[in-house]
């Protein structure tokens, strides 16, 4: 018996580092109404959603930085995604930008929510996995400073029983880490959503730059697969405060397949009527982790380079 659900992953293009939240907002709001017009019952946005990916850029003004975070979430400047989440029965995920007080002090990550078709916030992950760096390298044509702005996440990568499934979220630079897929895989994610703010160059390695591109699909596919389970990866696409960015915002099966993907490098539905059974092949036989995984043997790592091999 098909488990359906309609999910559209919603592409954003460049955010502009003057837009106010308001505008980018109802941009999202918008997007939200067309995809539950055509049929979605989840919109996926992608990761740090609400603006420009400030990291690119060196900021040593409190102030400003603070600026670029969510302090409440929802905030009557983000309420209207809630609003209209209830109003038009459509789930949502979101990426943004996080100010949290825990253990008596200001904390910032980079946080993405799930809510349901109700409005209400079921899951919350903060990103993992930061990379770039903290010290400003003005030689390079632009920076990666998530390092020196978010904090690594406090909260487990999680999945929850919701639309219909099991869901996990990761975030950008997670996708490119095996332990993130597997870990959501062993939760029994069903589907895993994924924001991205992905250079097409790499400055301190652009060799790599023609593989930005294939590298993605390999992150997302082989996720999908090893798991067993639906990967959609939505992009913040174009070039944003002049650094280009990629797209190829896409759903992918159970199978590894990309079953559709974004051709575009602006705002973009990208909508597939997924099967969430087609899950089940997969978990059940291929990857059947209680039978035939064996973590017992997996490790203690040792370096085996010089070891005497066993006569
Ligand atoms: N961005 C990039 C990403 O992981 C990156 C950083 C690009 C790392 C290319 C390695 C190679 O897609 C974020 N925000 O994590």
């Amino acid at each position: 018996m098909p488990r359906y659900l309609t999910i559209a992953a919603a592409q954003s293009g460049p955010i502009s580092r003057t837009a106010s939240r308001a505008e980018t907002v109802a941009r999202l709001v918008e997007q939200m109404r067309d995809a539950r017009s055509r049929g979605a019952e989840l919109i996926v946005f992608t990761e740090c959603a609400l603006t420009a990916f400030f990291p690119h850029w060196w900021i040593d003004d409190e102030a400003e930085l603070d600026s670029w975070f969510e302090r409440d979430f929802p905030s009557p400047a983000t309420q209207p995604l809630f609003d209209a989440a209830a109003e038009l029965g459509i789930g949502f995920c979101l990426g943004y930008a996080e100010i949290a007080f825990e253990a008596g002090r200001k904390r910032r990550f980079n946080t993405s929510v799930l809510v349901d078709q109700t409005g209400r916030i079921v899951g919350k992950y903060r990103k993992l996995h930061l990379p770039g760096h903290e010290d400003h390298r003005p030689h390079n044509p632009f920076q990666n400073l998530e390092k020196r702005y978010f904090e690594v996440g406090n909260l487990p990568l999680g999945t929850w029983r919701t639309l219909g499934g099991i869901v996990g979220m990761c975030i950008c630079n997670d996708r490119r880490w095996p332990e993130t897929f597997r870990m959501l895989g062993l939760g029994g994610a069903e589907l895993v959503l994924v924001g991205y703010n992905t250079p097409d160059h790499i400055p301190e390695h652009p060799e790599m730059d023609h593989l930005v591109d294939f590298h993605n699909r390999l992150c997302l596919q082989a996720g999908a697969y090893q798991n067993g389970c639906w990967v959609v990866g939505v992009a913040k696409a174009g070039t944003e405060e002049g650094v280009s960015q990629m797209g190829q915002t896409s759903i992918i099966a159970p199978s590894g397949e990309a079953v559709a993907m974004s051709s575009t490098l602006g705002d973009e539905l990208v909508i597939h009527r997924c099967d969430l059974d087609l899950v089940k092949p997969y978990k059940e036989y291929i990857w059947n982790f209680a039978r035939n995984r064996r973590p017992e043997f997996y490790g203690p790592i040792t370096d085996q380079a010089d070891a005497t091999p066993p006569q």
